[in-house]
């Protein structure tokens, strides 16, 4: 991703009102019939410009998502209340980093260089998920992240393990199953404190539910009528179910779970409707999800300093990195 796009008028290459030349319809054709049978789709084939872009979008969006998904619960590795809580969120912060890892390969088999993707997150020109723009204020948070946020990510992303495009849909399947193993570490940290904590303890859970919820069912993105991207991304079977169906899907999951940790969700409306056999909610604020979005959520400068600054600090890594492999490959010298 995720430079934003130009606004070409409809002539880029690829777009629905680009002209084609006869092979390109015909190359279209199989690869439109292609989709419909539910088949996928590999790196070296041939696949419309605008499918590609939206890929890489996408897969970037995604990958950046997991590397800056691990400060807010890197910054807690050191205040781990006990070793077996530490040593459980060191792998889960060393997973998401091999999620990155996973989800940048995948981009770049459709061309678009590391490099490239990451210039766009480190100047800002690239989205990443706007939950990991929110501090991790206790111990709670943590748990909390957890419970829902990777509650809300493996419901985001199941479906994807069906995606047309192959390397992504092999990359998620792996993601997933330790997606699970995310969510069920924080959801068993939560009844712990609720189950054998004391009142301070289980209040601290209580808040980071109050702070978590909403951030947490806006990561599904906008309400499907005013999602640019869904129409076009179903179409192609990069998107399997729509962001609402999602957020509904999670939120109907999610509240029996609440019941049985002993926490309130905070939304007055939230109430289970028999008629449509799923629960209702109360509005969301999407003037503030679009704030986040944007770069004026509550952590984004603090987020992206610290990949800039990292970054920056890895850049002797690097050029050992890139020494030590022009040395491999360099004749032996025959010695005097
Ligand atoms: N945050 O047309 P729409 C994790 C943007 S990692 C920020 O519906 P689309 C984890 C969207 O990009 C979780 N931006 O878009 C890691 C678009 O902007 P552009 C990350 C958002 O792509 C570590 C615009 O809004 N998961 O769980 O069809 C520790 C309009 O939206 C967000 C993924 O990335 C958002 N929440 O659908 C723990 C999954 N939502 O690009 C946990 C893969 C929307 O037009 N991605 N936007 O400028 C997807 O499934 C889809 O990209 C989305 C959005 C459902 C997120």
């Amino acid at each position: 991703m995720y430079t934003q796009a130009m606004d070409t008028m409809g002539r880029e290459e690829g777009s629905p009102k680009a002209v084609r030349s006869a092979e390109e319809a015909q190359l279209e054709a199989r690869f439109d019939a292609r989709i419909d049978d539910g088949g996928f789709i590999e790196a070296k084939d041939w696949m419309p410009a605008h499918y590609r872009k939206t890929l890489v979008r996408q897969i970037s969006q995604h990958a950046h998502s997991e590397i800056v998904g691990m400060l807010p619960e890197g910054n807690w590795i050191t205040r781990a209340p006990t070793l077996k809580r530490k040593a459980i969120l060191m792998a889960k912060v060393q997973d998401e980093g091999g999620h990155g890892l996973y989800l940048y390969a995948a981009a770049e088999t459709l061309g678009t260089s590391r490099d490239q993707l990451l210039d766009a997150l480190h100047t800002g020109k690239a989205k990443y998920s706007s939950i990991f723009n929110y501090p991790t204020l206790t111990w709670a948070d943590i748990g909390v992240i957890g419970w829902l946020v990777d509650g809300a990510a493996i419901m985001n992303q199941v479906p994807i393990c069906r995606c047309s495009y192959a390397p992504y849909a092999r990359a998620m399947v792996r993601i997933c199953r330790e997606e699970s193993f995310h969510q069920r570490q924080g959801y068993d940290s939560l009844l712990v404190m609720m189950q054998n904590g004391t009142d301070a303890q289980k209040a601290m859970v209580q808040d980071a539910v109050n702070r978590w919820w909403w951030p947490s069912i806006m990561m599904f993105g906008p309400p499907d009528d005013q999602s640019p991207n869904s129409a076009q991304s179903m179409r192609w079977g990069i998107k399997r179910i729509s962001n609402d169906d999602l957020r509904q899907k999670f939120i109907d999951a999610t509240v029996p779970q609440a019941e049985v940790l002993g926490v309130t969700l905070p939304d007055p409306d939230l109430q289970w409707n028999a008629e449509r056999g799923h629960h209702d909610h109360g509005p969301i604020d999407w003037a503030e999800f679009w704030r986040v979005v944007g770069g004026d959520g509550p952590c984004n400068r603090e987020r992206l300093g610290a990949r800039v600054k990292a970054w920056d600090d890895g850049a002797w890594v690097r050029e050992a990195a890139l020494a030590h492999a022009r040395k491999q490959t360099q004749p032996l010298k025959a010695s005097a």
